[in-house]
């Protein structure tokens, strides 16, 4: 019998996939041309030839793909989809002339945006971050980190987080959540950065911690935010409760901040463009992911690349995200993302579609998903497309045929 996709049964193999596994493989993207997925209980039971995979598993029900693509379900790494207002007159003020920064330092920028989340409710919180959340889920993706970081008190981060934690019961998608506290410095803690660190962001972590509301620590290291000493202090509260780091570092200046997150063992360091090479090398010997955001840069009107060649030399994992939030990147989609760092960075269509999925998964600290094989969780996306290189290279169409969660349509 043949089923169609719409109704794949919760173990079922997948026949007559075009796969591009993204493990370690000798092809590029990892590719099966004729390939079939068995699935089971939310996992990938197994992978491989077509042939092989029906005879292996002919207990199963199975469903033919009729040629599609499937890749691993798309992750998008790093995103501030929960905030309120919008911040389409600097938009237009940038138009005119003023940069980001100077509308920072008067007030703007992250600060307007607070004020806005600080009065809108949970509620009105959730259902503008679930529009931004739908586009994404429409383009395949199964995981997203979701930021903190426009409450910047104790009681209004914590409200985000617990936003960011509803959208993963109320929609199909994995969120893992990120507090950002230590994003921008309010107007009530104007010049006294070291007691904001401690009365709010080390506070407020300790709080998000014992709520059960916090899987990883970040911080916007930067002239118009808090420096690496500033930050230091918060990096070491999370240590002390084992909850992992990444930091928002060298977006605008070269600060040292991808070096003191490296100190940290960082998951990730993020943006990226002014990092030097002894930086790069320091993120190396971490481990830690470089997250490329084409988003920002590309709203900002930036000029300066992120040195891609270097993390290439060095074997510094690349990932990509949206950025997704009011000010910098009001990008909401993944694809784009992919075809930006192609066109903007020279980055790859296999190094983009690695850092959406592979690399994505990394910087999230997570091994169950980002790749197909066996035993990962069955997050996968299936296309109208003929091969993965062209996820990069359309843009404004959705070729998403369908996409699995856990193994449910
Ligand atoms: N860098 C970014 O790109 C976002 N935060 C950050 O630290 C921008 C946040 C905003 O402008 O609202
Ligand atoms: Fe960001």
């Amino acid at each position: 019998m043949t089923l169609q996709v719409e109704d794949i049964p919760p173990n079922a193999t997948l026949t007559g996939c075009k796969i591009a596994t993204l493990a370690a493989s000798d092809n590029p993207y990892g590719v099966i041309e004729d390939g079939a997925i068995a699935i089971a209980d939310g996992k990938i039971l197994n992978v491989g030839e077509a042939a092989a995979m029906e005879a292996k598993h002919a207990e199963l029900p199975k469903i033919d793909m009729e040629g599609r693509l499937v890749t691993p379900g798309l992750i998008d790494c790093h995103t501030h989809v929960v905030f309120g207002g919008d911040r389409a007159r600097e938009f237009e003020m940038r138009l005119e002339g003023a940069s980001y920064e100077a509308i920072a330092r008067e007030g703007g920028g992250i600060v307007s945006t607070v004020k806005a989340t600080r009065t809108t409710s949970e509620e009105e919180l959730l259902a503008s971050a679930l529009k931004r959340v739908d586009a994404l889920i429409s383009e395949g993706v199964t995981t997203i980190e979701i930021k903190s970081g426009y409450g910047l008190d104790i009681e209004s981060e914590l409200k985000m987080l617990r936003v960011a934690r509803e959208i993963g019961k109320v929609r199909p998608i994995r969120v893992k959540t990120c507090y950002l506290a230590a994003h921008a410095l309010p107007p009530e803690y104007k010049d006294r950065a070291k007691d904001y660190i401690n009365d709010v962001c080390i506070a407020g972590l300790k709080a998000a911690f014992d709520q059960g509301l916090v899987d990883a620590v970040d911080g916007f290291c930067e002239g118009i935010a808090f420096s690496p000493e500033e930050i230091e202090p918060l990096f070491k509260e999370a240590r002390n409760l084992n909850i992992p780091v990444k930091l928002h570092a060298e977006q605008l200046s070269n600060l040292g901040g991808a070096k003191l997150a490296a100190q940290y063992n960082a998951l990730s360091a993020d943006h990226l463009e002014y990092l030097d090479e002894s930086g790069v090398k320091a993120m190396a010997d971490a481990g830690s992911v470089a997250v490329i955001l084409p988003g920002a840069f590309y709203t900002l009107r930036e000029t300066q690349a992120p040195p891609i060649e270097l993390f290439r030399k060095h074997n510094v994992a690349m990932a990509i995200a949206t950025d997704c939030n009011p000010g910098s990147s009001p990008l909401s989609s993944i694809q784009t993302t992919m075809n930006m760092v192609c066109t903007l960075f020279r980055m790859t269509p296999e190094e983009a579609l690695i850092g959406a999925t592979r690399n994505a998964a990394r910087a999230l600290g997570l091994s169950d998903t980002g790749v197909i094989s066996k035993g990962m969780r069955a997050d996968l996306a299936i296309w109208d497309l003929d091969h993965p290189r062209e996820l990069s290279y359309w843009t404004g169409m959705n070729p998403l045929h369908c996409r699995l969660f856990g193994g449910t349509s």
